[in-house]
């Protein structure tokens, strides 16, 4: 009987003990350790076993039975903490990251093609002796309107024309006011440029509400109308990087008498005609003229003194014509596909 019952528990600690050892996780562990020393596991029912045993024997199975109970449970304790380490390991793997791997990288970006043309532009009078001027986009109707010989009935003044914050200040529809107030504070010989945002209560296929504009003025004793045909021409062949074709045609601006629209030769077909100079060789591309006595007094200036030209471009058409782009709302999507065209 004691024989037998000993073979029988060598054989439950045996396989209790391959079990143990090969336990892949700790939920496995702990059902084996339910089904051996649980309430209901197989060495507890040895113990309870004793008490039916022929007492001389007792003693001797009972010590082998608690040996063996102490022996899984060192055992169960053991692969617990093989298993536990095994799981931080595994974690720590998964966790792990490679700080000699690159980086991702962030793209560089570029200078929008409108920002680039204006640094052209202000390159090319900055060669020839302009300075660059800038003031505020909220303006008042004096420096905006008024001092420019702008009379109050003018359509530009008009609410459907111009941005009004409220009854005296307004988003100046031209760099003008920057002269302007240059003038006031700056006395002659002038040579300035006033590049920047401007903004005007149109948008269709060829307006934007915003846009960008350079307006030039050169004051001084005897400055003409041959300085600025010179100055404009300069400009252009440089800005274009060709040697093309200048017209000065009359027209009318208030601030400017006499004024004149600018054309040049197409650059885009040569001047053979085409889609863009609607077949005539010519594109407009500038307003100019000579600053207006009015101007002057307004600004505090000798008008039997001094003379001066001045001049007025957009930007975005410019820019369109250098770059061949055919659409002016391209600069103002900011798709980087036609961004990155200009890197
Ligand atoms: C155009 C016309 C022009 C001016 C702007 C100006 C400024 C002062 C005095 C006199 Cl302070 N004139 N600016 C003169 C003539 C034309 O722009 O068609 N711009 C796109």
């Amino acid at each position: 009987m004691s024989n037998s019952s000993e073979q029988e528990l060598d054989k439950l600690v045996g396989d209790a003990r391959t079990a143990i050892r090969t336990a892949e996780d700790l939920a496995t562990l702990d059902a084996i350790r339910v089904q051996f020393l649980g309430k209901r596991g197989s060495i507890t029912r040895q113990l309870k076993q004793i008490g039916t045993m022929e007492p001389s024997l007792r003693p001797r199975f009972g010590l082998a039975v608690n040996r063996a109970k102490r022996t899984l449970e060192l055992d169960i304790e053991r692969r617990r903490d093989q298993l536990k380490d095994a799981a931080v390991a595994e974690q720590l793997t998964q966790d792990a990251i490679d700080v000699t791997l690159p980086g991702r990288g962030s793209g560089v970006g570029g200078v929008h093609p409108i920002t680039r043309a204006m640094q052209n532009m202000e390159d090319i009078f900055a060669h020839m002796g302009f300075e660059t001027a800038s003031g505020p986009e909220l303006e008042d109707d004096f420096h905006n309107f008024e001092a420019l010989n702008i009379p109050p009935d003018h359509p530009a003044r008009a609410m459907h024309d111009t941005f009004y914050v409220d009854a005296s200040t307004l988003l100046r529809t031209h760099t003008s006011p920057v002269q302007i107030r240059y003038m006031r504070a700056h006395p002659p010989p002038i040579r300035v440029i006033a590049p920047g945002r401007v903004y005007r209560c149109d948008s269709d296929v060829t307006h934007t509400p915003m846009f960008h504009q350079i307006e030039g003025l050169a004051v001084d004793r005897t400055i003409s109308f041959a300085d600025l045909k010179g100055v404009l021409t300069v400009f252009l062949r440089n800005f274009f990087e060709t040697e093309l074709k200048v017209r000065f045609r009359p027209s009318y601006f208030p601030f400017t008498e006499p004024s004149a629209e600018v054309d040049m030769s197409c650059v885009l077909c040569g001047a053979a005609g085409c889609r863009v100079c609607k077949q005539s060789g010519w594109l407009e591309v500038l307003g100019c003229g000579m600053v207006h006595p009015e101007v002057f007094r307004h600004v505090g200036l000798d008008d039997e003194a001094n003379t001066g030209f001045a001049f007025g471009l957009g930007v975005e058409r410019l820019a369109m014509l250098r770059y061949g782009v055919d659409d002016l709302r391209l600069f103002f999507e900011n798709d980087l596909g036609f961004l990155r065209q200009f890197r």
